[in-house]
């Protein structure tokens, strides 16, 4: 695995200052099939630039899930950008440019890219990397910036003096309450709501920072996870009907062929969270979910609990992502690629 230093926050910042606010128009990204902490921390990037008056546009390979759709912001995500001649890019949350689907070109063309990320550095690309693998989500990152951004100088005072809703604590320069549902969303859904064992004690202070900043938390509950379309519970329902395991029930797993999807009416973005619900099973120390991607390929969400790496198996088997969740694309059938996850992980566990 490549290591890179880390910068010192400060002086990240400063670098990321001087590049927005000398950019024309910035172009945000993230990647594909975004998630919250994909959606938020572009949304809270787009948000601060706004407050810095400097234009910027946010764009994604896929339209933001139905459940994230009541984020500040949300509005103004599109496929592809509807102005040209960016000159600056910030991409959030994906290590890789593959990531980006189709938008990848347009980052490709401008002249500067910075990428704020907290997976395992493999492709490193972006001029400016601030990255931190052990960092719980991109939005915490970024509130790290945020926060080291009003202890400076250079930093102008964002927030308009009227009082802001929901404020409990002394007023930040950079975090508005808007900003603040976005970072929390983003916290949120990459820590499992603080039950991930990324949870750290870090992530919780940034927690209670957002609350006293603003962050709905009442609202963004109710938006996340009371918010589910029914063909994702019905998805789910004959997911657990299919479920297979093997070494004791050790490793647990579903394969969801695209009739089953067709059937139900069901799309892609209804498959999340099912591979977690596997892995709840008191026994099961690993747990996967494999559906047809496009071009004859299958993507896997993989999933463990404790000490097992299942980015490191990931990235054996093609695809990576974190110790306890990673995500795979395989060449072949789903047979085939039920068959090499399956061995890939009775080997990790040795079963
Ligand atoms: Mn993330």
């Amino acid at each position: 695995m490549k290591t890179e230093s880390k910068p010192p926050l400060t002086e990240a910042l400063a670098k990321l200052l001087e590049l927005v606010l000398s950019a024309r128009d910035v172009l945000i990204g993230t990647h594909l099939n975004p998630d919250g902490d994909a959606i938020g921390s572009a949304l809270a990037v787009s948000l601060w630039l706004d407050g810095l008056g400097v234009p910027n546009e946010v764009i994604c390979h896929n339209p933001p899930p139905g459940y994230l759709e009541f984020l500040p912001g949300a509005e103004r995500v599109r496929l592809a950008p509807e102005r040209k001649g960016h000159d600056l890019g910030i991409v959030v949350d994906l290590d890789a440019l593959d990531r980006l689907g189709a938008c990848r070109p347009y980052f490709e063309a401008v002249p500067q890219l910075v990428l704020i990320d907290h997976h395992q550095p493999h492709e490193m690309p972006g001029d400016l990397r601030i990255v931190d693998p052990a960092s719980p989500a991109t939005a915490s990152l970024l509130v790290d910036l945020f926060v080291t951004a009003d202890a400076t100088e250079f930093t102008p005072n964002l927030l308009p003096v009227a009082p802001q809703r929901g404020l409990q604590g002394r007023p930040s320069k950079s975090v508005t309450p808007d900003m603040a549902d976005c970072l929390w969303v983003g916290l949120v859904t990459d820590t499992g709501s603080f039950r991930f064992p990324n949870t750290t004690a870090h992530a919780l202070h940034q927690a209670a920072w957002l609350l006293e900043h603003g962050a709905d938390i009442a609202r963004v509950s109710d938006e996340v996870y009371l918010n589910r379309d029914e063909q994702s519970v019905r998805l789910l329902g004959e997911a657990i009907h299919r479920m297979k395991t093997d070494c004791e029930g050790r490793i647990a797993w579903v394969v969801l062929p695209p009739e089953l999807y067709e059937e139900l009416g069901a799309k892609e973005e209804h498959t999340e969270g099912i591979v977690n619900e596997i892995l709840s099973i008191r026994t099961v120390q690993s747990a996967f979910v494999l559906r047809a991607g496009k071009h004859g390929k299958v993507k896997g969400s993989l999933r463990s609990k404790g000490g097992l790496d299942v980015a490191k198996v990931a990235q054996e088997i093609g695809g990576g992502g974190h110790k306890n969740a990673a995500g795979v694309t395989i060449e072949g059938s789903l047979e085939e690629a039920e068959a090499i996850v399956v061995r890939a992980l009775r080997e990790a566990i040795r079963c």
